[in-house]
Parts: C-alpha cells; sequence; structure tokens
C-alpha cells in the first residue's frame, strides 16, 4: 500500500490519488479504497468496511448478480472524494476500507445464507457498520439477522426495489431472492412497526400479495407515489416511519427505471430515475443507518456501465450517509 500514493485526511487513508495514479490504472477495490487487509496489516481498521457477496443461486428469473460486486467496483473507479450532495468528504471524516468478497457456496442456498451471517458479524464484531453489495437479493436475510443481532433489537428497514420481496415460496423454495423479507418478518428480526417499500411497481400474482405485505408491517410509497408527491413529501413520510429506530437500508437496483439499470435481474418497467433515489437517500441524513445492502447488480445484461455506475453512486450516497452519522456520533 506504501508504494500507491493516497489522499489522506484526517489520519484516514483515503482514495488512490488521482492527480498521480490514473483512475482506470491499477486494481479497482471500491471507489479506489484501501482494502481493509492492508490496513489490518499496519495494525490498523476501518470504521466502514464494504464487503462483496457474489451469490446469485437465490434467482427466479435472470441469472449473473454473482458478478455484481467486482461490476460495481470497476464502475467505482471515477467516484471523487467529496460530495457535493451531502457537503461532506465521507473518506475523510472515517475510515472506509474495501474488505473483499466473501467466499459463498453456489450450490447451498442455506450455507450461503450461514456463511454470510457468519461473516457480516464477524465484520462488526469491532463496531463497523457494513455496506454489503450483493448478490442477489436472498442475501438481505442474514445481513438482517447479523444486523439485528448488532443493534441487539429488530430494525428498521427501508427497502427500495420494484418488488415487495415477501413471497412465502417459489417452487418449493423458502429461502431465494424474492422471500428475504418474509422470512425476516417471521424471524422477527424486523421492527414491525417501522418497515416500508420504497419504488414498488409493476403486476403482482394477485391482491393477496399486498394484503400478506401489509400484515407484517409494511408500508409502501410506489414508484407512482414518487412521481406524484415528489421527493420532499416522499422523505417526510419516510423519516416520519423509521424514527430513531435502528435502520437498514436494502436497495434493490431494479428500483430504478430500466432505463437507468437496464443490467439487472428482474426489471420492470416505470421506476424511478437514478437522482430521484440519491435525492431520497441525502434526504435521510441522520437517521440511525446501521447497515444497507446494494444488489442485483447484472453485469451481463448491463450497457455502458449504467448500471453499475448508478449502484456505484448509490453506494457511495449510502457511505456518506454513513460517514456523517459516525463523524458526527
Ligand atoms: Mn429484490
Amino acid at each position: 500500500m506504501l508504494e500507491t500514493p493516497r489522499v489522506v485526511e484526517n489520519g484516514n487513508i483515503g482514495p488512490v490519488n488521482s492527480a498521480k495514479v490514473p483512475r482506470y490504472s491499477g486494481e479497482p477495490t471500491f471507489a479506489l479504497l484501501p482494502r481493509l487487509r492492508d490496513l489490518e496489516t499496519e495494525g490498523r481498521t476501518a470504521d466502514i468496511k464494504i464487503i462483496g457477496a457474489p451469490f446469485d443461486t437465490g434467482v427466479s428469473y435472470r441469472p449473473g448478480a454473482r458478478f455484481g460486486p467486482s461490476h460495481v467496483r470497476q464502475s467505482s473507479r471515477l467516484l471523487r472524494p467529496y460530495n457535493p450532495g451531502t457537503s461532506t468528504s465521507p473518506f475523510a471524516q472515517v475510515q472506509v476500507a474495501d474488505a473483499g468478497d466473501m467466499a459463498l457456496n453456489p450450490f447451498n442456498i442455506k450455507e450461503a445464507i450461514s456463511s454470510i451471517e457468519e461473516d457480516a458479524l464477524a465484520l462488526t464484531e469491532d463496531g463497523a457498520t457494513l455496506l454489503t453489495i450483493g448478490g442477489d437479493h436472498t442475501i438481505a436475510l442474514p445481513l438482517l439477522r447479523a444486523a439485528s443481532k448488532r443493534a441487539g433489537e429488530p430494525v428498521a428497514l427501508l427497502h427500495f426495489d420494484a418488488h415487495l420481496d415477501t413471497w412465502d415460496t417459489y417452487f418449493g423454495a423458502d429461502y431465494t431472492h424474492g422471500t428475504p423479507f418474509r422470512r425476516a418478518a417471521e424471524e422477527g428480526v424486523i421492527n414491525s412497526s417501522a418497515l416500508c417499500h420504497v419504488g414498488t411497481r409493476g403486476p403482482l400474482y394477485g391482491k393477496k400479495d399486498l394484503d400478506d405485505d401489509e400484515a407484517f408491517g409494511f408500508g409502501i410509497v410506489s414508484s407512482a407515489d414518487i412521481f406524484h408527491k415528489g421527493v420532499g413529501e416522499v422523505v417526510s413520510m419516510l423519516r416520519d416511519r423509521i424514527g430513531n429506530s435502528p435502520l437498514y437500508i436494502s436497495l434493490d437496483i431494479d428500483v430504478l427505471d430500466p432505463a437507468h439499470a437496464p443490467g439487472t435481474g428482474t426489471p420492470e418497467a416505470g421506476g424511478m430515475t437514478s437522482r430521484e433515489l440519491l435525492e431520497i437517500f441525502r434526504g435521510l441524513r441522520g437517521l440511525n443507518l446501521v447497515g444497507a445492502d446494494v444488489v442485483e447488480v447484472l453485469p451481463g445484461y448491463d450497457h455502458a456501465e449504467l448500471t453499475g455506475i448508478a449502484a456505484a453512486h448509490a453506494s457511495y450516497d449510502l457511505l456518506s450517509l454513513m460517514a456523517d452519522l459516525r463523524a458526527n456520533a
């Protein structure tokens, strides 16, 4: 690491210095941040860790999210250290590092789910905040289990997605990318009074899908609501619903319109723009964000890095919220 010139502010080791090394060269850690293992070699650790979860054995339609982490990292090379959207320098406020990828069994969903929970707990043992890049949405269940264990209570959830992901089973399978939030509700790892889907749209199997979902405690701010009410009103509704609860944000990139994120597993027309998504995130500043994931990026269906760039920027704004919260704690 010492031979790579880096931006260092407030004693925090930041991205590769792009005035000295062009951003398209070298290994693509997220936002060209240091690797966690390099920091640990120097006896340091990180306040915020970015971890890849390359797993897509839970998908029902297009496969390929196992290649999401490496694609989002590659698409994150152009991110710069200062975020004008929040007027903060997240990588200077706290130490942020790329922790690499989890090693997940592609032939055994239950084993992979257990591995994700164990790895998430190990990475947060020192109090770090975790941002996980998937992977299909199956990974949210073990991440929510770990987040609620660390929080010591069920966590609030803002779930950005075209879909509810509270279905029961698919082809008899309990653990899929369409069922994580029903399982999380059944297991009691999410706070039934502080749950909301954001950006949902598209056809359902029937009205029962919505009735079941409501019974678990979920509110819905649909994609149409965002269009009709606007970002400001949506933000204030979400803030009211979440309050001061420990909050987990799960972002399925298919919440964006396919025009903004074509490279995803189950695309639906009529989604929000990436501008709306980033502005909603910025409106959540100060909420007690304890963890987040960004899932369902499929490079095989992406074009010109559209989806990868949207996921990288969404991740950057989530990191900005986490860094600001920790710096002002
Ligand atoms: Mn999903």
